[in-house]
């Protein structure tokens, strides 16, 4: 089982998609942020799901009515999953759900920045329970954060970001809960990012 998923944080059109070639089989499934889609058009996310999972972080944080449009074009794009805000609430949040249909939907709970104020993080996991999500986004480098989001959401499926970069361990993530760890730079940035997607599989004990 693979547990990354590769932030693809690069703004270029053909970079994105050689990275996206390269990695497709050693990685759970891309992520794919503002910068990129900002760039090419949200077309690039049908493009990325010939070759893998596409996780459309939009971080969405509207109104209901906004937040189905956000929704409906990355499914219309194959999306796999998509991430969302959830402090902008039930209505919010039940609309991005009801919206996906099929795709995953990723209720934010928590940041890796440490400036994150987590005063309503145990609601939002709470909300984000009672409203079906598939899964959470905790922070993979605050540890203990991690693990106590992990103590109250049940089966949901928590990806972690935070690892390398930002000061994370990946094996620490895992331990305290996270199905998936996200990892952007220290992947891209690597002049052999599929050998270093390799040794973090190994790392992780996965093949
Ligand atoms: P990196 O491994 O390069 O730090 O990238 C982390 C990725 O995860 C980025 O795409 C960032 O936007 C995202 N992310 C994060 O770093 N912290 C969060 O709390 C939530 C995120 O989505």
């Amino acid at each position: 089982m693979n547990r990354i998923i590769f932030a693809l944080d690069v703004y270029d059109y053909n970079e994105a998609l050689s990275l996206s070639r390269e990695l497709s089989n050693d990685v759970f499934a891309i992520k794919v942020n503002w910068p990129l889609v900002m760039n090419n058009g949200i077309s690039i996310v049908k493009e990325i799901s010939r070759y893998s999972n596409v996780i459309c972080d939009f971080k969405i944080a509207d109104i209901d009515n906004t937040n189905r449009l956000i929704t409906e074009k990355a499914r219309e794009n194959n999306a796999w999953g998509i991430i969302t805000h959830s402090f902008t609430g039930r209505r919010s949040l039940k609309a991005v759900v009801s919206a996906a249909g099929d795709m995953k939907v990723f209720s934010l709970v928590s940041m890796s920045q440490e400036s994150f104020i987590d005063n309503y993080t145990d609601d939002l996991v709470k909300m984000s329970m009672e409203e079906n999500v598939y899964g959470l986004v905790a922070p993979g480098n605050r540890i203990d954060i991690l693990r106590h989001i992990r103590s109250m959401s049940g089966d949901l499926k928590i990806i972690a970001p935070g690892i390398g970069a930002q000061g994370g361990g990946i094996t620490d993530a895992i331990m305290a809960g996270a199905d998936y760890v996200i990892i952007g730079r220290s992947i891209y940035s690597d002049p052999e990012p599929l050998k270093k997607v390799k040794s973090l599989n190994e790392i992780l004990g996965d093949d």
